[in-house]
């Protein structure tokens, strides 16, 4: 299979039925502000370079952010931090990603949700994250080829990565390196770098900064010769 291939399989996925029911309930009865937009309400698909050298890996879609714009990442206070960062360190077209017709491109760059569809609050059961993990194998084994670095966005992107990464044939080390923000590991070829992930409970509580986002984007970029 192409990743695009993938792509298309995974957005109509149905697998979680908890998921499916919240992704679609949010769609139905949107947020005020959203009242006139047609929500996407599916499984988010990866975004960016089909050949990545970085791959970002984030948690799920956000409610009203990716579940809503259908790009991941995208419309949200979480993806407005990431791609405003990714912009300074040369890994996006543009600092903002407001909605999937904006013209944003990504350079060298795959960003990718561990878990496709909004779970409630923010928090898939274990039982979906194992459900959908094959999802976000399959998309890492195509980008195998091209890939240098995985940016795991919080311990929860650390796990995923790790698991999608030895799923697809990757030698992973014994014991499991431990996720911490900065912290850095040579795999089979690769580098995993760890960063807090960019919610607003990092981000407006000062765990994690901008110039703490830049230095992890940045190192990824560099490691990739991006
Ligand atoms: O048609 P395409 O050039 O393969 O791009 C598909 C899709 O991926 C489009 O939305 C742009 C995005 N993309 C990107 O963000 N960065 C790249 O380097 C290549 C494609
Ligand atoms: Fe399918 Fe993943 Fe969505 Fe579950 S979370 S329904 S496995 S796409």
């Amino acid at each position: 299979a192409t990743l695009e291939q993938v792509d298309a399989r995974v957005s109509v996925c149905r697998a979680c039925p908890r998921l499916v029911a919240w992704r679609e309930q949010v769609a139905h009865e949107r947020r005020a502000s959203y009242a006139e937009e047609e929500y996407w309400g599916r499984p988010v698909p990866g975004f960016g370079d089909p050949a990545a050298r970085v791959l970002v890996m984030g948690l799920a879609p956000a409610a009203h952010g990716a579940n809503r714009t259908g790009r991941v990442f995208t419309g949200d206070r979480s993806g407005d931090w990431l791609f405003a960062s990714m912009h300074r360190v040369g890994l996006a077209s543009q600092p903002t990603s407001r909605h999937a017709g904006d013209g944003l491109e990504l350079v060298g760059t795959r960003v990718v949700a561990a878990v496709r569809c909004a779970p409630p609050a923010n928090q898939p059961t274990p039982v979906e994250r194992d459900t959908c993990a094959p999802w976000v194998e399959r998309e890492v084994r195509l980008l195998l080829p091209t890939l240098r670095v995985v940016v795991c966005l919080g311990g929860f992107g650390w796990e995923a990565a790790l698991r999608a990464l030895a799923g697809a044939g990757a030698v992973v080390p014994r014991p499991r390196p431990r996720f911490g923000h900065g912290v850095e590991v040579a795999l089979d070829g690769l580098t995993l770098l760890g960063c807090f992930h960019p919610s607003q409970q990092n981000t407006f509580t000062g765990r994690l900064t901008e110039p703490m986002t830049d230095a992890v984007l940045g190192r990824a970029a560099e490691l990739a010769s991006l």
